[in-house]
């Protein structure tokens, strides 16, 4: 039995900042597929009751633990592994600062926008999507802004801010409809330094639900 337990699915960028922590940190760890997409598993009673009252992945397992919301699971999992935790008040502050900025306005823009331009039913309205693009773009815009000038989101060191940036960051170009690389250079630059490291993983290869079966 490993370690830890992750509820999660291929297609979320959101659990998968969970799996590429676990895998950077070399855990003992196995997924636990949820059937978001056919069999809306988050959204039945039991999920919500056994699994997540938020109704939500991913889900850390860790024996009677549970634990959601990734920056939370993020920044437990840096303190029991002591990697890529921010050093000291001022540095724990701002890995959190860019963690809320991420969920809500980098990440938290760009996962709504892919899945209402390629599952949703019925599909997205253009005018819906316009929106989220017109904010992806600024937000994307401040986080290369940001990465302009240093390696990682805090400096020359990986902390856990960065594994939140990774959420969405790794999916297909063709998912969006844009190429977030060619749009914002210093942001792919992040990206092929992310993927050098030992235990960096797609999420596609991660996370078990891809393909999505028909
Ligand atoms: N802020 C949360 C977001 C989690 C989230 O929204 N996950 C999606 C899957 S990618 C979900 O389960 N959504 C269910 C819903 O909103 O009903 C985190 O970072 O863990």
């Amino acid at each position: 039995m490993p370690e830890y337990e992750l509820y999660c699915f291929a297609q979320s960028g959101n659990a998968y900042r969970a799996a590429l922590m676990l895998n950077l940190i070399g855990a003992d760890w196995k997924p636990v597929w949820v059937d978001f997409f056919k069999g809306g598993q988050t959204r039945t009673p039991t999920y919500r009751s056994d699994i997540n009252e938020m109704g939500e992945a991913p889900v850390l397992v860790q024996g009677d633990k549970k634990l959601s919301q990734s920056g939370v699971i993020l920044s437990y999992l840096a303190k029991r592994s002591g990697k890529y935790l921010p050093q000291g008040e001022d540095e724990e502050l701002e890995a959190l600062r860019w963690i809320i900025f991420d969920n809500q306005k980098v990440n938290g823009f760009l996962g709504p926008f892919r899945f209402l331009k390629n599952w949703a039913k019925p599909a997205g309205d253009p005018a819906v999507l316009a929106f989220l693009k017109g904010r992806i773009d600024g937000s994307l815009g401040i986080v290369n802004k940001r990465l302009e000038g240093k390696p990682f989101l805090l400096g020359e060191r990986l902390t856990i801010a960065d594994v939140s940036l990774a959420g969405y960051l790794y999916y297909p170009a063709e998912e969006f409809g844009f190429d977030i690389g060619k749009d914002h250079p210093a942001i792919a630059a992040w990206r092929e330094r992310m993927t050098a490291l030992p235990g960096w993983g797609h999420p596609y290869d991660l996370m078990p639900g891809h393909p999505m079966a028909t």
